[in-house]
């Protein structure tokens, strides 16, 4: 979406230099993402992935929902949050997600195939990667993208995708990652203990994160974690290294003053994150 800044390690952790503000920088400096999800039941992940994003830094965040009762978001009122069917059709996008409580319903599938058709960059989670396990063609329209595209499947998603279990996933995660990759001809970053990243130049395990983890809404909050780093301009290999780092990184800080780690809530992350990001 914006010109790709040179990724940048420091002692073998993604750095965020090229997140600082410039003097002159405005909202439209910092992109425009669009998250996709919300069906009725399910808006709470929407709603979760929107939050982080406007407080990792995106420039202006809009969440195309397809429960048409969802209206403003008190609690984050920069969201702006249209039908999907609307958003769709907007020219103006940087960036999109898909699948935080999208369903699998007919209108979904048709939203996920309208915009892995598009020139968009697209990361897909949750149930659009549960689509794309369940419907040949859309698969097709993935592998035939020449647009970006991250997916971030945990384990039971993956083995849907490569139709295998979630246990022979867990037992090469390695291999799953790279089979992933080359068989849907994306970026990839395989969830769960030691989070795995890999794009055609290679493959980094993550360091960061612990059981605590193990809540509802955790991977919703990281789909609009690593969208908001992709849209400000960071390689998208290096925002899922980086989103992947700082989730695992709050969730260990909350852990040190919380050592059983019962009752960790994603929404909670989203401040000690975003105060990571700023360090
Ligand atoms: P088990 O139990 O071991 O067989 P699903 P989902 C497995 C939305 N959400 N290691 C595990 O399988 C999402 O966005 C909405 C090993 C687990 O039971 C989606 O759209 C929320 N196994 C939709 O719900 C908050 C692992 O996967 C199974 C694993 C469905 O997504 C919740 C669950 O996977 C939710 O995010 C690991 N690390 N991680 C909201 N507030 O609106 C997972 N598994 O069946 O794909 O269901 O992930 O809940
Ligand atoms: P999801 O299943 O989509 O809600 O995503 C769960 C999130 O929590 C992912 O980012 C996982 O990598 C992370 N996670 C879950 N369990 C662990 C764990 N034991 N260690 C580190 N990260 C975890
Ligand atoms: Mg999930």
């Amino acid at each position: 979406p914006r010109p790709a800044a040179d990724a940048q390690l420091i002692d073998g952790r993604p750095s965020c230099t090229q997140l600082v503000r410039r003097h002159a920088s405005h909202k439209g400096t910092h992109g425009t993402l669009a998250i996709f999800g919300g069906s009725t039941g399910m808006t709470g992940a929407a709603l979760l992935a929107g939050r982080m994003a406007v407080r990792a830094g995106a420039g202006k965040v809009q969440l195309g929902v397809l429960d048409q009762t969802l209206g403003v978001d008190p609690l984050q009122p920069e969201l702006m949050i249209r039908s999907a069917t609307e958003l769709q059709a907007d020219p103006g996008l940087d960036l999109a997600v898909i699948g935080p409580g999208l369903g699998q319903s007919a209108a979904a599938s048709s939203l996920l195939e309208h915009l892995l058709k598009s020139t968009l960059p697209l990361l897909l989670d949750a149930d659009a990667l549960n689509l794309v396990a369940a419907k040949p063609e859309t698969r097709q329209l993935l592998r035939e993208r020449t647009a970006p595209s991250l997916i971030t499947p945990h384990p039971a998603e993956a083995g849907r995708l490569l139709g295998l279990s979630t246990q022979s996933i867990q037992i090469d995660r390695l291999d799953a990652a790279k089979r992933l990759g080359e068989q849907l001809n994306t970026s990839v970053l395989l969830k769960g203990s030691g989070t795995i990243c890999a794009d055609a130049a290679g493959l980094s395990i993550n360091a960061s994160g612990n059981g605590a983890l193990g809540s509802a809404g955790q991977g919703d909050l990281l789909s609009g974690l690593i969208a908001a780093l992709w849209v400000q301009g960071m390689p998208a290999i290096d925002a899922a290294r980086l989103g992947a780092f700082v989730h695992g990184q709050a969730a260990d800080e909350w852990r040190a003053s919380n050592p059983n780690g019962l009752g960790l809530c994603a929404s909670e992350l989203i401040d000690p994150i975003r105060h990571l990001l700023n360090q």
